[in-house]
């Protein structure tokens, strides 16, 4: 089954979003299979971002990842890479779509509240960064043949 890795970053949790932010995603009908509340070490964050490593923005991004406690999370389900990109929305708040949680909470893209895989290929990779094996719970939740033929 498809996964991807979410993490809702320092300004999500300061603001009181963590809920609001889950309640979308369990709404949808996704499977949460991990979930950590804790402060990014630098070499965790560094490593997240590799990719932009080169980017300009790359120091303040790392520096804000790890200013605060961040919830990661790992949820389950057929599409759920790029679901989970469009619930999310655009980078930048400001062009968000509203009913997305950029475009209704976000404003800076700075401050863009979340984050989400990309690809199959990232959510493995940030997946197994962020958690061990051992803290993904496999459960089968009793709603499935109401969201799922
Ligand atoms: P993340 O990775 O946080 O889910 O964001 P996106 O996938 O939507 O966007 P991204 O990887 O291009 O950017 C990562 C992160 O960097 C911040 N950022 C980005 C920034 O501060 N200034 C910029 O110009 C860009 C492009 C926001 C998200």
């Amino acid at each position: 089954m498809e996964r991807t890795f979410i993490a809702i970053k320092p300004d999500g949790v300061q603001r009181r979003l963590v809920g609001e932010i889950i309640r979308r995603f369990e709404n949808k009908g996704f499977t949460l299979v991990g979930l950590k509340f804790l402060k990014v070490s630098r070499e965790l964050a560094e490593a997240h971002y590799d990719v932009h490593k080169e980017k300009p923005f790359f120091s303040g991004l790392v520096e804000f990842i790890t200013s605060g406690p961040v919830v990661a999370m790992v949820w389950e389900g057929d599409g759920v890479v790029a679901a989970a990109r469009k619930l999310i929305g655009a980078t930048n708040p400001l062009v968000a779509e509203p009913g997305t949680i950029r475009g209704d909470f976000g404003w800076n893209i700075g401050r863009n509240l979340i984050h989400g895989s990309d690809a199959i290929e990232t959510a493995q990779r940030e997946i197994s960064l962020w958690f061990k094996d051992e803290e993904l719970v496999h459960w089968q939740p009793h709603l499935m043949p109401w969201l799922h033929e």
